[in-house]
């Protein structure tokens, strides 16, 4: 299919950039994440049953890259949630998971590449972190390496509506933190020594940012020092925020607000708060899936925009910064429910559907 953007209000005139999107894998299972590891040409993509495959040369491999269905309690929010690969991935082999494990709490395990690099060593298996959760939904779940060569960690407020243990504004808990790591030194990890709550009395010195509700898919740009977390809403307002990749300690304001409004009431104190870039209402979606700022050269126009999508819209939008959420776009697609979007190493972006399809963004052939 091949869309044109109409404009948002408010937003200019998207002029006659044209995306188009382009089948590249069919059949996958809960399709849940797309990356590669550095430089790497192949897919990787996570099913949610506890599968990572791997599609190269434009096949889909049919022997899973890891298979850990046995170690994971799939359903839901639950499952395989996200892999990363490590910077040093083509030398030391290493890649790292998160999933809710057969309790239904969450866990990040490190694996290693075996002699065949289309296959992962499962006896390799190495528990770096975990976290109990109190109920089966918000879990987070993406784990990423950030440009400093951390680990970054998301984890949802644990559960249930409206976070009743108040963890997203408790700085003793992980859960409803965006957790930052190092993997590279300590058993099974160090605490960065620039972490902003390191040496606080009662505080995690693993929490980067709080005040996290379920964020489903964070980004680090590829250039320009942001970092993008997208935050899943209780029943009003879906979010965007974005703010400068190096400042931690940052609250994003769950359970004191919902996107741009106050939960729970009509009156609270924003101030301290990180507030979200752009925030849009249920009439127009359910549950944000948050992307990437596009850095590829398929569609060179739109470097520097930042894609994102919806469980329920089905739709794909774009905005850049400038000023707030500048130049919003709705490229006009229907691509059902949309799990998560990918990106592969070259930096071109992918759309995953819960139809078991993954689908690469290319420009429309003129
Ligand atoms: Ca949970
Ligand atoms: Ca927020």
């Amino acid at each position: 299919m091949a869309c044109a953007a109409s404009s948002v209000p408010g937003g200019p005139d998207p002029g006659s950039v044209t995306l188009d999107t382009q089948v590249v894998a069919t059949g996958l299972s809960n399709p849940l994440y797309l990356t590669a590891p550095p430089g790497d040409p192949r897919l990787f993509v996570v099913e949610q049953a506890g599968r990572v495959r791997i599609i190269a040369n434009g096949a889909l491999l049919t022997t899973p890259f890891l298979d850990i269905t046995d170690r994971v309690l799939a359903g839901g929010e639950r499952g395989l949630l996200s892999v990363a690969f490590h910077p040093n991935y083509a030398t030391n082999g290493y890649l790292f998971v998160d999933y809710t494990d057969l309790s239904g709490d969450t866990r990040l395990d490190r694996f290693r590449v075996s002699t065949d690099p289309n296959v992962a060593d499962k006896a390799s298996a190495k528990a770096i972190l975990f976290a109990e959760q109190p109920y089966a939904n918000h879990n987070g779940g993406l784990v990423l390496f950030g440009p400093d060569g951390m680990l970054y960690v998301a984890l949802g407020d644990g559960g249930s509506g409206g976070d009743p243990q108040g963890n997203g504004q408790d700085r003793g808990v992980l859960l409803g933190k965006l957790l930052r790591v190092d993997v590279d030194n300590g058993d099974p990890y160090a605490i960065p020594a620039d972490n902003p709550y390191v040496g606080v009395s009662g505080a995690r010195g693993e929490i980067w940012a709080y005040g996290l509700r379920n964020p489903w898919r964070f980004a680090f740009d590829r250039e320009g020092g942001m970092l993008y977390i997208a935050d899943v809403g209780q029943s009003r307002r879906e979010e965007v925020n974005a703010a400068p990749a190096a400042t931690g300690g940052l609250n994003y304001g769950w359970n004191v607000m919902e996107g741009d409004e106050c939960y729970g009431t009509s009156t609270c104190d924003p101030s301290g708060l990180t507030l979200p870039v752009l925030a849009y209402g249920h009439a127009d979606g359910c549950s944000i899936t948050g992307g990437y700022v596009y850095r590829g050269q398929a569609v060179p126009a739109l470097q520097g925009h930042y894609f994102y999508s919806d469980y329920c819209g089905g739709w794909l939008r774009s905005f850049r910064l400038g000023g707030g959420a500048a130049d919003q776009r709705d490229w006009g697609f229907d691509l059902g429910n949309v799990l998560s979007l990918g990106e592969d190493s070259a930096g071109e972006l992918y759309v995953l559907s819960a139809n078991g399809t993954v689908y690469r963004l290319v420009d429309r052939a003129p």
